[in-house]
């Protein structure tokens, strides 16, 4: 508790709701999704992509848009949704394994500058791009990176699209991981503020949190935020991390990194104040939903 009264990121505290430390913080601003990138370049074993109203969880969007659709949705959000702060693009699929998403910031940064602009990747890409994400204007940048062991990385994401050729196992998960942590770097000397996704896995990753916390700071990661497993796909047999299994996790990773704890899983297409306001089935009236 003492640890969270103080700020972590004094200017972004009351200004993003997911790189606020502290509950008030944390209430003050408002962020929206923009679900434009249809496509992913890994398979994860927990990832289970979908279009519809009801799910509340990361992957699912009411439906895809397209750059300027996306521009429509920022527009009518602004009116809806009085405290939005913070445009992020995280899904359906990755964002940087299209343009869509790229092509959508750099709109969205002509027309509304002031708004933060907040990328959630899983940072195959980031090296190749890291100069492009700079140049759109990216403050903050989340990475999900699930393992820094390759054993253990290759069961969570088993197969990765690498230079138009397919990578399979122990080559795969040494590509993603060196990929995620060179990004890191480099994005952080590029004075952006990070933040790592770890997703906690029973049987999995759960004893290796804290070596991911260790990895990433030393990248240069700021935050981590420890997601627990919603089971489904090739992980629907695992069960969900038991609070016990929690509350260890996150403190084997605040050994290492200030933890977020307000994460609310949320959707690709979320608007609102994550777990406190939500805006998106006005966001999406019968209009919007029409092709
Ligand atoms: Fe979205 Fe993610 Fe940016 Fe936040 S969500 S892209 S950092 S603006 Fe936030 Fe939602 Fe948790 Fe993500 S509560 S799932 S951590
Ligand atoms: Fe799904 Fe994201 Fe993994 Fe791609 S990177 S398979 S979208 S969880």
């Amino acid at each position: 508790a003492l640890q969270r009264a103080t700020p972590a990121f004094p200017a972004l505290e009351g200004r993003h709701p997911c790189f606020s430390t502290t509950s008030e913080g944390h209430a003050a601003a408002a962020r929206l999704h923009l679900p434009v990138s249809p496509g992913c370049n890994i398979d994860c074993s927990f990832c289970k992509r979908d279009f519809n109203r009801s799910d509340q969880r990361p992957g699912v969007a009411t439906r895809l848009l397209s750059p300027e659709d996306a521009e429509a949705v920022v527009e009518r959000a602004l009116e809806l949704c009085p405290s939005l702060a913070v445009v992020g693009i995280a899904g359906p699929g990755d964002p940087l394994a299209t343009d869509h998403a790229l092509d959508t910031f750099a709109r969205i940064r002509a027309r509304w500058p002031r708004l933060t602009l907040c990328l959630s990747t899983n940072g195959l890409m980031l090296p190749s791009r890291i100069e492009e994400i700079a140049a759109v204007g990216i403050e903050t940048l989340t990475v999900t990176v699930n393992a820094v062991d390759p054993e253990i990385q290759a069961t969570i994401t088993p197969k990765i699209a690498w230079q138009r050729r397919r990578l399979d196992g122990r080559a795969a998960a040494e590509r993603l991981i060196g990929n995620q942590l060179e990004g890191i770097a480099l994005a952080a000397a590029l004075g952006l503020t990070i933040k790592v996704n770890t997703v906690l896995i029973p049987t999995v990753n759960e004893d290796h949190i804290g070596d991911v916390a260790a990895e990433v700071a030393a990248a240069g990661a700021r935050m981590i935020n420890i997601i627990p497993l919603i089971p489904q796909h090739r992980f629907a047999n695992l069960p969900a991390p038991s609070l016990m299994r929690r509350y260890v996790a996150r403190a084997e990773a605040e050994r290492h990194l200030r933890v977020f704890h307000d994460c609310q899983r949320c959707r690709a297409d979320a608007c609102g104040v994550p777990g406190l306001s939500d805006y998106t089935a006005a966001l999406y009236g019968d209009d919007l939903l029409a092709e």
